[in-house]
């Protein structure tokens, strides 16, 4: 009989952070489904976390450090693969200098406790400013707009999903991707509820999603044109004397006088939104009492990305919503500790690219210049990258030539499971272990979960021979570039900083005492999770190493496999803000600035069809196509097409379409729906499997196309440098 037992483990697949119940037979996840007793997702899971079964166990997972060996590829022991690491890069370093290593950061970083640890700690020992990560091509925008507003691009206000009487989602579809930047499991549910206790529910989307579908209304909006339907609800709240009182925001007078080019009628066109619709959403959200907007990714990677995402929270101040119950919250993640309410502001642009000149923001390039300083001789060339949990061949714009530029490179080593469309050019894989044998602490999560909380899942199975840690590999990589002896103790760095920190920090539940007593307090197996520990008994709710018994700890944690509650969204004005002014900074120059390109955007002619993306609820990003249970049934990489479109075009459903832009031509099977809005196409990123030298064996069967061949790598938010990845001019027949 084989043995079948269960464990909890937290679903790092996507940013609803599920908890889910494993099926564990003979030393193998052979199952799982929704943890029922999970004080956050309460049984809640999809079909990609019940599927994990499926990635635990692909056989195309690498499990070995592989080292290039001609045209293949070797298995190596570990020690090797790092004697190997540390030859390439010290040799580039040696004959380049610091400034010709790059590092990209992908999205899973945001999605493991290795991440959340050491990819910080990584970018900052590279010394080069070569730091790109997937925020460029997602979520930059709403950094620098809280950044700008708040002084802190992490605090972002989440929609109070469960006491709030009026959403409105602009480019979101959480029934498909289960929601981002606003953490929440079961948001389909969160949004039926909201309806049943009598809600409003509204969606602005080019296409009628599945979210759309459920909303009491949908406004479908011209791709790019966010930022002018938001004006124009700024406009009439000003002109109609709804704007509630705002104590401590500054710059209220100076958005009032920016917004009087934007009232409903002047923006109408744009949006091809009707007036009299725009202005309703003003009243209505004025007088709900708890109204919340909410943005995402179809907002961000877009033209006016940031100015769109400013809107959003200037809506929410004006109406007297953010930061109260039903509104627009900030929440307050368990490794955290509260601020001061004051800080020294947020700027970009320390530095700027060497080919484009593009600005800094937060530390990082645009990931979509990266191919740039790959290509471009002379000083400060790029030589040598490292990739951690990133597949920017098909996830940016201009990958394909990004992909060639790393053939290029004098050495590459990847952090990564599979043997990919960007892997594929390494040096050097450094494999981590399957979710099941690593610890996992939601680091990213925990500040935009719309209930505060806290949960740890410990690994559920142990590490099996010729496995690494990805914690361990990571520090052991900041080793190597940092230029330290194989055994130096970058955690120990980490914590006696901290500790360091803490001690001095007059607030601090630690306040003045020594670090001698207070290191050895600190539990957990591994640096990484001594690491998680500190953070945890020093942030918000912890034990405060003793000074407040019953507080937080990981032991408290490992105590609760289910997680421990925390409870509903607390207001946080202004302790969360971080501008030396110590007030909301509603209208920050660079913002104010950027709407002269807005509004010389109105006079623009605007013809001709454009290119949107889309998500499936059983993809994610380009790495999830390798998983059979996921990809079964009708291809789902199709071109959709209205019908007035297609009859214009010439296309037939199920048809073969050429797709061009300025960057490229694709081929995909046209889907002709009314779904999507005329004058638009949508077509899911993350395909264009099966290129030589990949082992993705289903994902090759099911190839798809390269949204992000038709991207320009050219067209960016000037002031975050993310991408536009939505409303791309494109020219569409037959093939
Ligand atoms: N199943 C699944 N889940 C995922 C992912 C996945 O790939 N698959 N990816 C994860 C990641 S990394 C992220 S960042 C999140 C993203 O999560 P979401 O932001 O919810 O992303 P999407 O589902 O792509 O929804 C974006 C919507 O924006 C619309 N849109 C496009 N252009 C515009 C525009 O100009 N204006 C407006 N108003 N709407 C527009 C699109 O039609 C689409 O419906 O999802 C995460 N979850
Ligand atoms: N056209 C278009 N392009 C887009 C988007 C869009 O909407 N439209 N969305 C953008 C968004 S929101 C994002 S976030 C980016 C994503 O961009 P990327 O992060 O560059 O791409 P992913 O497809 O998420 O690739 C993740 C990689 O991490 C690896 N991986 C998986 N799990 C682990 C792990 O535990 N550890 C490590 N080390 N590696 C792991 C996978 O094998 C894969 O190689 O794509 C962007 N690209
Ligand atoms: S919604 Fe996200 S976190 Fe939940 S099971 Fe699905 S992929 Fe995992
Ligand atoms: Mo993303």
């Amino acid at each position: 009989m084989p043995e079948t037992t269960t464990a909890y483990r937290i679903c790092p697949l996507c940013e609803a952070t599920c908890g889910l119940e494993l099926t564990i037979t003979d030393g193998r996840v052979t199952g799982a489904r929704g943890d029922r007793a999970d004080v956050f997702s309460h049984g809640f899971v999809c079909p990609k976390g019940a599927t994990i079964d499926e990635l635990e166990n692909d056989p195309d997972r690498l499990r070995s450090p592989m080292v290039r060996d001609g045209d293949g590829w070797r298995e190596v022991g570990w020690e090797e693969a790092f004697a190997t690491v540390r030859r390439g890069l010290d040799g580039v370093v040696g004959r380049h200098g610091r400034q010709a290593l790059a590092l990209y950061l992908g999205n899973p970083n945001v999605h493991t406790l290795a991440g959340g640890l050491y990819a910080g700690p990584l970018a900052r020992a590279l010394g080069s400013t070569n730091v790109y990560s997937a925020s460029t091509v997602d979520q930059m925008p709403k950094h620098v707009s809280s950044g700008l507003l708040f002084g802190d691009p992490l605090a972002i206000p989440v929609p109070d999903l469960d006491r709030t009487s009026y959403l409105l989602m602009l480019g979101a579809n959480p029934l498909e991707s289960n929601g981002s930047l606003c953490t929440a499991a079961d948001f389909p549910g969160k949004l039926k509820a909201l309806r049943r206790r009598g809600g409003t529910l509204v969606v602005v989307d080019p296409r009628r999603t599945r979210t759309a579908r459920l909303a009491d209304r949908h406004l479908p909006i011209r791709p790019g044109a966010d930022a002018y339907l938001l004006f124009g609800v700024v406009q009439t709240l000003f002109a109609e004397g709804l704007v509630a009182d705002t104590p401590g925001v500054d710059g209220v007078a100076d958005v009032e006088r920016l917004s009087r080019d934007f009232a409903p009628e002047r923006v109408a066109e744009v949006c091809g939104v009707p007036a009299e619709d725009i202005r309703r959403l003003a009243r209505e959200l004025a007088a709900a009492p708890g109204a919340a907007v909410y943005a995402r990714i179809g907002t961000c990677t877009a033209e006016f990305g940031t100015l769109t995402n400013w809107l959003v929270d200037v809506v929410n101040v004006l109406t007297g919503n953010l930061d109260r119950p039903g509104g627009a919250m900030f929440p307050l993640g368990a490794h955290r500790r509260p601020g001061k309410g004051t800080g020294p502001g947020f700027r970009t642009g320390r530095w700027r690219s060497r080919v484009r000149g593009l600005p800094e923001v937060k530390g990082e390039l645009p990931a979509t210049t990266l191919a740039d300083e790959i290509l471009a001789p002379g000083e400060g060339q790029v030589h040598a990258l490292i990739t951690v949990a990133g597949n920017p061949v098909l996830s940016t714009p201009g990958g394909e030539r990004l992909g060639d530029a790393l053939d290029g490179l004098e050495f590459m080593v990847s952090v990564d499971p599979y043997l990919n469309e960007t892997t594929r050019r390494a040096d050097v894989i450094l494999p981590p272990p399957p979710p099941s044998r690593s610890p996992h602490y939601d680091i990213a999560f925990g500040e935009f979960a719309v209930r505060n909380n806290a949960r740890y899942s410990p690994p559920a199975l142990p590490l099996r021979d010729g496995e690494l840690d990805e914690c361990t590999i990571l520090s052991r990589l900041i080793g190597i570039v940092s230029g330290q002896d194989a055994d130096a103790d970058i955690d120990e760095s980490v914590i006696a900083h901290l500790l360091g920190k803490a001690i001095a920090d007059p607030s601090s539940p630690v306040h003045g005492r020594d670090p001698a007593e207070l290191r050895p307090l600190l539990t957990g197996d591994t640096p990484a999770l001594r690491r998680l520990d500190l953070m945890l008994r020093l942030g918000a709710y912890g034990d405060g190493l003793g000074a407040n018994p019953g507080g937080l700890s990981l032991q408290a944690l490992r105590d609760a496999p289910h997680g421990i509650d925390l409870g509903p969204l607390k207001p946080r004005l202004p302790e969360v803000l971080r501008t030396r002014s110590g007030r909301i900074e509603l209208c920050p120059p660079p913002l104010a600035e950027d709407t002269g390109r807005l509004r010389d955007g109105l006079a623009r002619r605007r013809t001709g069809l454009v290119l949107i993306g889309r998500r499936h609820l059983r993809s994610n990003n380009s790495w999830m196509h390798n998983l059979p249970g996921l990809v079964r049934g009708s291809n789902r990489c199709t071109l959709q097409v209205n019908p007035d479109d297609a009859g214009r075009l010439g296309l037939t459903d199920a048809g073969t379409a050429k797709v061009t832009s300025t960057g490229g031509t694709i081929e995909a099977e046209v889907e002709v729906t009314a779904e999507v809005m005329p004058g638009v196409v949508s077509l899911p990123h993350g395909w264009g499997h099966g290129l030589p030298g990949t082992r993705m064996t289903v994902a090759a069967a099911h190839p798809g196309a390269n949204a992000n061949a038709l991207t320009d790598p050219l067209a960016l938010d000037p002031l975050s440098g993310n991408a536009v990845l939505n409303g791309v001019p494109v020219e569409v027949q037959p093939a």
